[in-house]
């Protein structure tokens, strides 16, 4: 009887690790730029996608931090000098988006749904729509100058 009911935990534990792998998000943003509309378009996935915009000498550098990766990298670059178009959307999960010395205009960008920080440190941002979606998301500014049309779906 015993042996029996031990059989039954480990075949139960097997089933929920499974799958709980394969519902796993990998926690990557997709970036892609296109020069010739000068747009940096992120996507993010359900994972907490953290990841850090910022700008040095005319090249645009996007780096993830707490496991999230850039194009499965550790950070992706692309040159630019002056302000970029930035889109995209960071889909579910508790997003973090951290924009660094680097000048924006932003037409539209979603962080999509959960508790989602926006954070801009010396950088000069004129936001089109910003839509924090769903949870409770947070909108920091240092040393920053920007202007603001739509801020949608913030406390
Ligand atoms: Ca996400």
């Amino acid at each position: 009887m015993s042996r029996l009911q031990s059989q039954s935990i480990v075949v139960a534990g097997l089933f929920i690790t499974l799958l709980t792998a394969a519902a796993a998000p990998t926690n990557n943003v997709t970036a892609t730029y296109t020069a010739s509309t000068n747009t940096l378009n992120i996507v993010g996935d359900a994972a907490n996608n953290t990841l850090t915009i910022t700008s040095q000498n005319g090249v645009v550098t996007l780096i993830g931090s707490n496991g999230t990766k850039i194009n499965g990298l550790a950070s992706w670059s692309f040159n630019r000098n002056g302000f970029i178009n930035l889109t995209g959307n960071l889909g579910d999960g508790n997003d973090s988006l951290a924009f660094s010395n680097t000048s924006a205009n932003i037409p539209m960008l979603q962080l999509g749904a959960g508790n989602d920080t926006f954070t801009m440190t010396n950088s000069k941002i004129a936001i089109i729509t910003l839509d924090g979606g769903t949870g409770t998301d947070t909108f920091v500014t240092k040393g920053s100058a920007m202007s603001i049309q739509n801020l949608l779906s913030f406390p």
